[in-house]
């Protein structure tokens, strides 16, 4: 028998016998809004006051239990109750509160959870504290309770990690009491109250034990956890300031800790950082939902092909395999093909190497995997993708077998980086089936794929190209037709400038340590140097003599190249590579290249800081995305921004180049160009979307929000 009682619509609660169950419903992820943090306080306060209620459940409905405050709250006036304000009432109730999670209990919602007396899950359940990823610390309680739980080491490498655990790792750990069968929470946490009811279990409060029970060894493990989270987080702000909070807990009393926690994820909350990846966090849901996703749905996609054995293609085919899709790989003659799959192979062999795998597990994958000198075996593929060499008359030739080949309705790609796709497609009888599936090297890592619109496409053939995007869980960006794309485009640009940089007096290594100070993995000429730099100096050839004679062509990479120094594969490009070394170490006989270049083009070398270099560097970025949103090859600027955040290395937690630009201003940015443009307007010249928005005083953010 169960007696209604008044609930929200957020968290409904009702009588179970001396259990009150209060269900938080708040989809899609029952996240905490203040509508929820309100309900779970009456629910507390209720189970507290009503002397029939003798404990208290807190269920999830739906997908999980709860996956966190509201993110979409963030950076807005605050609503009350606060979160921690709500942990703390339930916690301090005087009965038995139990936590039943299903799916996630993650931030947040876990930190309901352990402000809970007992804990139970099922299974499935994924339990984590992520606030890192969003430039955050737990706030509620998390950094003090967790090491109440867990112990010091696994509650910091949950909360520095950022990734959840499973259910059995978190019975393990102390995080959870116990682990339900079955698939029903409810029951499951109803069950558990009883029995705790039952045998008069007592309050149990995280709160009540000691942080750790040895504070010296404790404060010893801090400090070294602090010196090796400094050098690894690359200027990341929030993992510090956990490791702060949880040591400010070893000394304060519990309330005066969590005061404190408070007021370090308050600063959290206001750093730039958090912005830039809650940014980055809400852009990658926004470009999956391209408009032809939901105007269309997508084709059968069951088996794929893939032409073309290189890097690139065998990367395809076991980004493919990987799916659990089977491969058909076509190439011209029974050496290549051989080579093709002996790369496939390649791939999985390190894995088995590493022990990431058993060897049966590679044979299972290569199960899926056939290797042909026919196109005629590609005629049950809905999907193929070509990756042979990249030349127009190679890539039509490919077509024109695909077109006589295919069966109707079959989807043709090619992974072009920079060939005109609309010309690709109107050399065959099916332009509606062709498109641009841009992958990045390697290709079964690189998370992008920049899914390249052709004019005549059909809206399902673009909504298949999204499906087998999810299939392989890349990031799709979606761009239209132009020299490079989104990414090469921009590339192409701020390479530019780097490249008069270095004529103009910078080194190669000094405009390298600067982008990576700015927060990037690697600069352009390490970049460069690990691509091969052969790539580059092929287009540069192929674009030579429709290149504007009036520009400022900068010879310097020429130079290199001409004398075979590609990178990394060579031994030397930018840097030496002694002995097949990883890291380069800085050539002399680079410089001497560079000042001769410098004195043939009659340039007086001047010193250049690190920060005049990444504003010469991120304004070329910045205008011409703003050129590519302009021109409607990117939807809006945050298509740029996860393109540069998945596919280019750029700091995650500055958000993308175009929130980038927000933060520091268009107004500053349009400033730079103007300046920059007194030595080359030419090059410099203000994109038309930057000066309409400084002029109205608009920001990128105002274009990402256009349609909803
Ligand atoms: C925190 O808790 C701070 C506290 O310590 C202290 C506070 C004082 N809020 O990813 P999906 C939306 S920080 C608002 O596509 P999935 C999401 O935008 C938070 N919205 O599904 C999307 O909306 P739309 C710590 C949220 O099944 C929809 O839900 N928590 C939130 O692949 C579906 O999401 C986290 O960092 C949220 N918290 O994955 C968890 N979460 O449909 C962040 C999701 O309009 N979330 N949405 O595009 C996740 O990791 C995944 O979303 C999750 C589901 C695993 C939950």
């Amino acid at each position: 028998m169960s007696t209604p009682i008044p609930s929200t619509a957020a968290v409904q609660t009702r009588r179970e016998g001396a259990v009150l169950v209060a269900t938080i419903d708040n989809p899609p992820v029952n996240a905490l809004s203040a509508e929820v943090r309100r309900g779970l306080l009456q629910a507390a306060e209720a189970a507290e006051s009503d002397p029939e209620v003798r404990a208290l459940l807190l269920v999830g409905a739906g997908r999980g239990f709860i996956a966190g405050a509201d993110i979409r709250e963030f950076g807005k006036p605050p609503l009350p109750p606060s979160l921690p304000e709500v942990c703390n009432r339930i916690e301090a109730c005087s009965k038995p509160v139990v936590a039943a999670i299903h799916g996630v209990a993650l931030g947040g919602g876990l930190e309901v959870a352990m402000a809970a007396h007992y804990r139970i899950a099922l299974p499935d359940a994924k339990l984590g504290l992520p606030e890192v990823n969003l430039g955050l610390m737990p706030g509620s309680g998390g950094t003090q309770r967790a090491p109440r739980l867990m112990g010091l080491r696994p509650a910091l490498d949950l909360m520095l990690g950022g990734r959840p655990i499973g259910a059995t790792e978190a019975l393990e750990a102390g995080l959870i009491d116990r682990i339900a069968e079955g698939n029903d929470a409810a029951a499951a946490g109803l069950e558990y109250a009883l029995q705790l009811l039952a045998t008069r279990a007592a309050v149990r409060r995280t709160g009540d034990s000691p942080l750790a029970a040895d504070r010296e060894a404790a404060r010893a493990t801090l400090k070294q956890l602090a010196a090796d989270t400094a050098k690894k987080s690359r200027g990341l702000f929030s993992p510090l300031k956990i490791i702060e909070a949880v040591e400010a807990g070893l000394d304060l009393p519990f309330e005066e800790a969590l005061r404190n926690e408070r007021k370090l994820f308050l600063q959290c909350i206001d750093s730039p950082q958090r912005a830039g990846l809650v940014h980055a966090f809400f852009a990658e849901r926004e470009v999956v939902k391209a408009p032809e996703t939901r105007s269309a749905k997508p084709r059968a996609l069951a088996s794929v092909g893939v032409v073309g054995g290189g890097t690139m293609g065998a990367g395809i085919a076991v980004a493919v395999l990987d799916a659990g899709l089977p491969v058909t790989m076509v190439e011209r003659d029974e050496a290549s093909i051989a080579r093709g799959r002996a790369n496939v192979e390649k791939v999985y062999d390190g894995l088995v190497q590493k022990g990431r795998i058993t060897p049966d597990a590679k044979a299972t994958v290569m199960a899926r995997f056939s290797g042909s000198t026919s196109y005629a075996d590609l005629a049950g593929a809905d999907l193929v993708i070509e990756a042979v060499f990249e030349d127009m008359d190679v890539k039509k030739a490919v077509f024109a077998e695909l077109d006589r080949v295919a069966k109707p309705g079959a989807v043709l790609a090619t992974n072009t980086s920079y060939l005109d796709i609309d010309a690709i497609a109107a050399s065959i009888s099916r332009p509606q089936d062709v498109i641009g599936l841009h992958f990045f090297s390697p290709a079964n890592i690189m998370k992008l794929l920049e899914i390249v619109v052709p004019a005549k496409v059909s809206a399902d053939v673009v909504a298949t190209a999204f499906e087998l995007a999810k299939k392989l869980k890349k990031v799709p960006v979606r761009a239209g037709v132009c020299d490079g794309f989104i990414g090469n485009r921009i590339l192409a640009k701020y390479r530019q400038a780097a490249d008069f940089m270095v004529e103009d007096g910078a080194s190669p290594y000094e405009i390298d340590e600067a982008v990576r100070a700015f927060g990037y993995p690697m600069g352009p000429f390490q970049v460069s140097d690990l691509a091969g730099g052969d790539i580059g100096w092929a287009t540069r050839k192929r674009k030579a003599t429709t290149r504007d004679p009036r520009a400022r062509y900068v010879q310097i990479a020429d130079r290199i190249c001409e004398r075979g120094w590609f990178g990394q594969k060579t031994g030397r490009g930018y840097y030496l590579y002694p002995q097949g070394a990883r890291t380069g170490t800085p050539d002399p006989e680079v410089l001497a290249i560079i000042d001769a270049e410098r004195q043939r083009a009659g340039v007086q070398p001047r010193r250049f800081s690190a920060e005049e270099i990444m504003r010469r560097y991120m304004a070329a970025m910045i205008n011409e995305g703003a050129n590519v949103v302009r021109e409607g090859i990117a939807l809006r600027p945050l298509d740029v921004d996860v393109t540069f955040l998945s596919g280019y290395g750029f700091p995650r937690y500055r958000g993308g180049p175009m929130k980038y630009a927000d933060t520091i201003g268009l107004a500053r940015v349009l400033a730079d160009v103007r300046e920059f443009a007194q030595e080359d307007p030419l090059f410099w010249q203000p994109s038309p979307l930057l000066v309409e928005l400084v002029a109205q005083g608009r920001n990128f953010e105002s274009l990402n929000r256009l349609g909803e």
